[in-house]
């Protein structure tokens, strides 16, 4: 593989609805939540009732893109849903919402449930961050609320956002929504995010894209990776 040779050239990824197009330089590359809690069995995805398994199953492609994305020289933002370990960014609702077995804080298998620094709350090895790129603990949804992640992105002068992670219809699909209420474009790589619910994928493709791309574009992972190489 070689390098695009200016990071100001303007690639284009085939996209729903129309054509993706973005300069490296102007453009991250947000992983959302790809972390244990999410992704293992023993964390708060396992926690709610649902089968890890699916989600598992989009690692291999997010690694290409990473991989790709790194080569290229574009910005990395990791996200984590993460508490601190007092609870206090955590409102009681969104605690005892759901009745899992498991509630936000608790002590699981791989330590207290989506708290900052457990060993359930870090990011899989074969995504993990390197030194350099950017890391944000949200204690929401989005990964917008509560975060530093605006700034950061302003300061970088990053106007289009390539999303990938989990899950597609509740942390990525609200992170989206969030950048497109700030200004910025962004593009949901379709086999690089996954739900416990496909029905729930689809809809959120479909609803992302619909209207001339109201909150903007899907693509799959390809066209991406062939417009990172020359
Ligand atoms: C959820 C997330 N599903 N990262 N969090 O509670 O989507």
């Amino acid at each position: 593989m070689t390098a695009i040779s200016h990071r100001s050239q303007t690639l284009t990824v085939a996209a729903q609805p129309f054509d993706f197009c973005f300069e490296v330089c102007n453009t991250a590359l947000v992983i959302i939540d790809m972390q244990r809690d999410f992704i293992e069995p023993g964390g708060f995805g396992a926690s709610l009732g649902n089968d890890v398994s699916l989600l598992s199953a989009i690692v291999p492609a997010c690694q290409s893109v990473l991989a790709a994305w790194r080569h290229a020289g574009g910005v990395v933002v990791h996200t984590r849903e993460a508490h601190a370990a007092d609870l206090s960014d955590c409102p009681p609702a969104k605690r005892n919402r759901g009745q899992p077995t498991l509630r936000i804080g608790d002590a699981g298998p791989m330590g207290r449930i989506l708290v900052s620094g457990e060993h359930g709350n870090q990011i899989i090895d074969a995504l993990a961050p390197l030194d350099g790129e950017i890391v944000i603990d949200k204690p929401g949804k989005g990964a917008f609320y509560a975060t530093t992640l605006h700034t950061r992105l302003q300061q970088l002068h990053i106007s289009h956002l390539i999303f990938m992670g989990v899950t597609t219809e509740v942390c990525v699909q609200t992170s989206m929504r969030e950048a497109n209420d700030r200004g910025y474009d962004g593009l949901l790589l379709v086999d690089c995010t996954e739900s416990y619910f496909p029905q729930f994928k689809a809809a959120t493709i479909a609803m992302t894209h619909a209207q001339g791309g109201i909150v903007g574009w899907t693509a799959a992972s390809a066209p991406l990776l062939s417009a990172l190489v020359v």
